[in-house]
């Protein structure tokens, strides 16, 4: 149940969206290679919901630039971004953004990339998205990797996943859904998906990421598979910038 544009609109004006962010890690070295943006309504009763809660909302607002919040990016990623040890930011985006619904998504590469540095800046499609509007989203993505940006492809392996977009599109990051983690040790043939998976991504060049890492045992299979990083609550849970930015920068 999706709330009432009023109230969402209400939600923008009072600032009251924040993007909250998740530590990406270099499962080499232990250390955070990136973090993932997730957008957070802080509600007037004191809880907190995710996007799920209310993307559907954010979507039909195309003045608020779908849910593409320029300030919101460059609060939540300036301290990762920048200075002497910067790693990357991640962003999500729907198909309505590609699609050219909302703040035309070249505004916000300007005001962003003017801002922030754009080499450290990621942004992550679902293949849905893309296939609203091949054509559309194609412009759009050349546009950003024109300016540096790279492009992750996000929930890799569920769904209609498709080996023409690694084909036709110049992915830069492969984020594989936590279905497969989630199975490992299990009957399937989870393992087994991964290592091959290992194989074609370094095959062209492609950083992979696994999702939904929970446990201790799942990071160690994971490196033994050679995966190169992993996300997920086991590693860090998603929390205010300012809390990660603190620890990242005091070592964990
Ligand atoms: O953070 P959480 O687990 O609640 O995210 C739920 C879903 O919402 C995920 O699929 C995630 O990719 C998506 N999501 C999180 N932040 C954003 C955002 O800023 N924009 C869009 N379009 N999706 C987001
Ligand atoms: O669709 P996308 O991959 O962007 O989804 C990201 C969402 O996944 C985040 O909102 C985050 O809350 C959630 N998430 C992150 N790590 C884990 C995890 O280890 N387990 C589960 N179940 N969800 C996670
Ligand atoms: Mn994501
Ligand atoms: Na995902």
């Amino acid at each position: 149940l999706t709330p009432p544009r009023e109230v969402i609109e209400t939600a923008i004006a009072t600032r009251a969206l924040e993007y909250h962010v998740q530590p990406i890690f270099d499962l080499r070295t232990n250390t955070a290679a990136g973090v993932e943006a997730l957008l957070r309504w802080n509600r007037p009763d004191g809880s907190i919901m995710g996007p799920g809660g209310f993307m559907d909302t954010l979507d039909r607002i195309p003045e608020a630039g779908a849910e593409l919040f320029p300030d919101l990016a460059v609060e939540a990623a300036t301290a990762f971004v920048t200075g002497p040890a910067p790693i990357y930011a991640t962003f999500n985006i729907t198909g309505a953004v590609l699609d050219g619904a909302g703040m035309p998504a070249g505004r916000w590469l300007d005001e962003v990339t003017e801002r922030l540095p754009p080499e450290n800046l990621v942004l992550e499609i679902v293949e849905s998205a893309v296939i609203v509007c091949p054509a559309r989203a194609e412009k759009l993505l050349e546009q950003m990797r024109a300016r540096g940006i790279r492009i992750a492809l996000d929930d890799f392996g569920s769904g209609l996943s498709n080996l023409e977009r690694l084909r036709r599109y110049p992915v830069d990051i492969l984020k594989i859904d936590r279905a497969f983690v989630e199975g490992l040790g299990g009957a399937g043939r989870e393992e087994a998906v991964l290592a091959s998976l290992v194989a074609l991504t370094s095959g062209l060049d492609i950083a992979m990421v696994v999702e939904g890492v929970e446990t201790a045992e799942q990071v160690r299979t994971c490196r033994d598979l050679g995966i190169g990083f992993a996300q997920g609550f086991y590693l860090g849970r998603p929390a205010p910038a300012t809390e990660w930015a603190a620890r990242i920068a005091g070592g964990h």
